[in-house]
């Protein structure tokens, strides 16, 4: 696949350099998000699919309505949305290489779900050369109230972290990473159809959702395809045509803060 310039201007680019993410306003219309709810909807209803969800009926709502993971891998449906140009192309063209697909989520965040400590996508994805890149999708408005994503400008140009047990009082995930005196934290407030596009080392999260309305959002991740590793849970990738691939060697995911690129905090 050809990279084309044609998607981004010179200022979208520039920007994404400088901090590390990207927002792309109304990239879905009304319709489409319409149609996404309904669909997840029905997968919800199934309670069940192996090795993407299972709905409980416990007091957590993230027990009645957990994450999705991999939808793609048996629905179509995710994996248009993961292969469609508006996210594959211009996770591209931010590249400046091909890009390959590593996975989709479906969050639901409903009113009282906690949230994700801050952290880098990368100590999970552990991309090597390079760095994996988000396209976060904002299906409903995601502000503050409702447990938005938060960024840290700028923090992608330091390594990955070792992260510290996160409080999972208000953290949905185990693990959290420090922040440096002079980063501050910058909540991104996203309408529906909204993209926000983040790199692995940018460190984000996301408050719990304290208003009375759902948060939900689709996320894909993808690779360079220049990159050697990345962690096995995330292969089978996808290149632009949906064709299989996988890199030469998983990371190393035995040991994740052991080697020399992560800083230990
Ligand atoms: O959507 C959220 O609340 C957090 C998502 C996130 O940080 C991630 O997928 O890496």
């Amino acid at each position: 696949m050809a990279v084309t310039t044609s998607l981004l201007s010179a200022a979208e680019r520039q920007q994404f350099a400088a901090d590390g993410y990207l927002v792309r306003r109304a990239q879905l219309d009304a319709d489409e998000i319409h149609r996404l709810f309904g669909h997840f909807a029905q997968i919800h209803a199934r309670r069940h699919v192996p090795g993407c969800f299972t709905a409980g009926d416990g007091p957590d709502p993230l027990d009645r309505w957990p994450r999705m993971m991999h939808p793609h891998r048996f629905d179509s449906v995710s994996r248009g949305l993961l292969l469609d140009a508006r996210l594959f192309g211009v996770v591209s063209e931010l590249y400046g290489e091909p890009a390959l697909a590593a996975q989709t989520m479906f969050y639901w965040k409903p009113p009282g779900a906690r949230g994700q400590a801050l952290h880098q996508d990368d100590f999970y994805l552990r991309t090597r050369p390079g760095e994996c890149m988000a396209a976060w999708l904002a299906l409903d408005p995601s502000t503050v109230e409702n447990g938005g994503l938060r960024v840290v400008p700028g923090s992608h140009v330091s390594p990955l972290q070792c992260p510290h047990p996160a409080d999972e009082t208000q953290s949905f995930s185990q693990h959290e990473v420090d922040l440096q005196s002079e980063w501050r934290v910058v909540p991104v407030d996203l309408r529906p159809g909204d993209i926000l596009y983040f790199l692995g080392r940018l460190i984000h999260g996301s408050p719990p959702n304290e208003s009375s309305r759902f948060r939900r959002s689709f996320i894909c991740h993808y690779i360079p395809s220049s990159a050697l590793e990345c962690s096995g849970g995330y292969q089978p990738l996808l290149d632009s045509e949906g064709r299989e691939v996988r890199t030469e060697s998983p990371g190393g995911e035995s040991d994740p803060c052991g080697g020399p690129e992560f800083r230990r905090g």
